[in-house]
């Protein structure tokens, strides 16, 4: 009896967005050591924090395929680009292969729309949200290089800068739960 509630194509999407998943680990981890090695270790930690979120989405990924009966793939993973000339085309870099990791998203939700497999097409959604948050937090990550000077940023600021990264949030509101009490 054939328990796999995944099609052939949909199962090979899946595989490849958690292959691609655990790249984008790979990337943040790279461009941590990469700012450690810069001796900004606030921006490092951050980086690598990061890491290890991009691992919980290929988790995510992984126990979704085998809950549907499906087969899971576990490939090699591609190298990362390469480092990043300075602190702002890391964030560059970072929100760029953002909107990418969206594709990857988009094409698996078209497809289950397209199969009627509404179970995974569900099971994307709640990644659809997390992309926008990823991308706002880019983008918002990029906003305050920029204000500090951009490729011009001094090193008082990215000083300050450094020292924020270490605390700084991994989260942000999405637009749904904003309210205009608590914007
Ligand atoms: Fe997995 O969200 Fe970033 O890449």
């Amino acid at each position: 009896m054939n328990t796999n509630r995944l099609s052939k194509t949909i199962a090979a999407a899946l595989n490849a967005q958690m292959t691609k998943e655990a790249h984008a680990s790979q990337i943040y981890l790279a461009y941590g050591a990469w700012a450690n090695h810069q001796r900004f270790g606030g921006i490092g930690n951050f980086l690598f924090r990061h890491a290890q979120e991009e691992r919980n989405h290929m988790m995510k990924i992984l126990e979704y395929i085998l809950k549907r009966g499906g087969k899971v793939q576990v490939t090699a993973i591609s190298a990362p680009p390469e480092n990043p000339k300075s602190i702002f085309n890391c964030f560059e870099k970072i929100f760029d292969h953002e909107v990418d990791n969206t594709k990857g998203i988009y094409k698996l939700v078209k497809m289950s729309l397209e199969e009627e497999d509404w179970a995974t097409w569900n099971f994307m959604q709640w990644f659809v949200k997390e992309q926008v948050e990823e991308e706002t937090l880019a983008m918002n990550l990029l906003d305050k290089i920029k204000i500090a000077g951009g490729e011009q940023i001094n090193s008082t600021a990215l000083y300050s800068l450094d020292r924020d990264f270490e605390t700084a949030t991994d989260e942000v509101k999405s637009a749904q739960e904003v309210t205009a009490i608590n914007p």
